[in-house]
């Protein structure tokens, strides 16, 4: 009589993982994984749930309902890229795109950002490597002010992996920053 449970104790545990698997996976937004050199709309990090593709502090997106139901603030603009960016970001949130560096080398990253006042810290890394040290963002005017910060030297290695975006402190503006994209481009010769 012990042999159906044996079945059924068998078939979850061959399942269980793959379950767990899915659910702990983030996946590249629309199934598009991002190439570099190239331009990654902030908007769109990986898809997954909180503490998988993103941690945002925020209990509700505070702003449009551009995609899936999301704890992220996605802001609409009409002066970014895309019509929108990402907004109230605060000390310990962080953001994951699935990407694939074409080629090992030197990149610069071109970022619009806006704050009013001096906005505060971030930094990105690759498979868990910091590619960038501090990223600071300056006071450029208004919230409704994009501005384009470059941030230099940031060596990175082929193939595909996980950029995560991590927002470190809060400046004067008591956030991080209104964040457009990430525009990675070779800085080789
Ligand atoms: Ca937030
Ligand atoms: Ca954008």
């Amino acid at each position: 009589m012990k042999t159906p449970h044996l079945i059924l104790l068998a078939t979850l545990t061959l399942i269980a993982p793959q379950l767990n698997a899915d659910e702990n996976e983030s996946k590249a937004y629309q199934g598009k994984v991002h190439s570099i050199p190239g331009l990654i709309e902030a908007e769109h990090w990986d898809e997954g749930q909180t503490g998988v593709a993103y941690h945002d502090v925020d209990e509700k997106n505070r702003g449009e309902n551009y995609r899936e139901k999301t704890q992220v603030d996605i802001e609409k603009r009409p002066d970014a890229s895309n019509g929108h960016g990402i907004g109230w970001t605060k000390k310990g949130e962080w953001l994951v795109y699935t990407v694939e560096v074409k080629k090992s080398g030197t990149y610069h990253i071109e970022i619009p950002v806006a704050s009013k006042k001096t906005g505060g810290i971030f930094h990105i890394e690759m498979n868990g490597k910091d590619v960038t040290g501090p990223i600071k963002v300056p006071d450029t005017g208004s919230w409704q002010t994009l501005k384009t910060i470059v941030h230099k030297n940031v060596k990175l290695t082929k193939g595909k992996q996980q950029m995560k975006v991590l927002m470190d402190s809060e400046g004067e503006s008591k956030s991080i920053a209104d964040i457009d994209y990430y525009k990675f481009i070779t800085s080789d010769k």
